[in-house]
């Protein structure tokens, strides 16, 4: 019986040894270019020329059929993807299912919303790669996974909102904050899966330190950590730094923004996933 984890290019993970896995890529589209967020593409050079580029830019899910072409070969299937309250790929990765499922009679596919993006999806993928190792049924992961999703979090500084309001990902007036120059909006994926605003911080030393203080009001503890960072390794290592002194033992992993999230967090974010108590 051969499981495979598929995730939708949010997640910022095109290689995930240990298991057979596929990455879904998301598009970035302007008037002069798409971009396709895979293994391939120089995000650097994306985001230089998006910056660049004046008039619309924006971005699109994965269709079915793209879903359905990563699931191929499996009788198990973990899809994950970018919460369903901002993006349709859940929906799609749902549609793709019925279809798997239906031509593969005996297969099984379970989409999982993160109601996140990025390191959330990735702490999540990383206990089904364990589960499957340890050859826990499908239906007992499916199980975990919901549980397991009650103590991830996502947390996120960022410097511009302006793709995500442009794009009516998040509300204008919270966009405009941060738009006000060395202000950065401090914020977690809600319970529903959209963008939160909870601080405003003048500065990146303030905004590390806040995201530090929201993680342990939220039942932090030393878990596992990921952070992914939109050009701006520095600040990642910052934050893990002050991890460290605290939980010596903390497991922390720094990683880079594919396309996707680099298209909304811009240059200079973090996003923190972490596990809670
Ligand atoms: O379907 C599509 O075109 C993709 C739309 C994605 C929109 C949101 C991307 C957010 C990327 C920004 C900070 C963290 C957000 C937390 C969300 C719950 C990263």
């Amino acid at each position: 019986m051969k499981f495979k984890i598929v995730s939708d290019s949010s997640a910022n993970i095109f290689s995930f040894p240990g298991v057979d896995h596929a990455s879904v890529p998301l598009k970035i589209n302007t008037a002069m270019a798409e971009y396709v967020d895979d293994e391939n593409l120089d995000v650097a050079k994306m985001v230089k020329e998006i910056q660049e580029t004046k008039g619309k830019s924006g971005t699109s899910c994965p269709n079915v059929h793209d879903w359905l072409q990563a699931f191929e070969g499996a009788d198990f299937v973990f899809a994950i993807t970018i919460t369903s309250n901002l993006s349709g790929s859940y929906a799609s990765a749902c549609q793709a299912k019925d279809i798997y499922e239906e031509n593969h009679p005996g297969a099984k596919v379970f989409v999982v919303d993160s109601l996140s993006t990025g390191p959330e999806m990735r702490l999540i993928m990383e206990r089904i790669r364990e589960w499957i190792a340890q050859k826990l049924p499908f239906e007992q992961i499916r199980e975990k996974i919901k549980e397991y999703q009650k103590r991830t979090h996502l947390l996120f500084s960022l410097e511009s909102l302006t793709n995500l309001a442009r794009n009516g990902r998040v509300n204008p007036a919270v966009a405009k904050i941060a738009g006000v120059l060395g202000i950065r909006v401090v914020g977690c994926a809600s319970e529903v899966g959209t963008l939160q605003q909870l601080h405003k911080c003048r500065g990146e030393k303030k905004a590390l330190e806040t995201i530090f203080q929201e993680m342990k009001d939220r039942g932090f503890v030393g878990g596992r950590t990921r952070i992914a960072h939109c050009f701006n390794a520095e600040a990642a290592a910052k934050l893990k730094e002050a991890i460290l002194e605290a939980f010596p033992k903390c497991d922390i992993f720094i990683e880079p923004t594919t396309a996707l999230c680099s298209f909304y967090a811009e240059a200079g974010d973090l996003l923190v996933g972490f596990e809670s108590k």
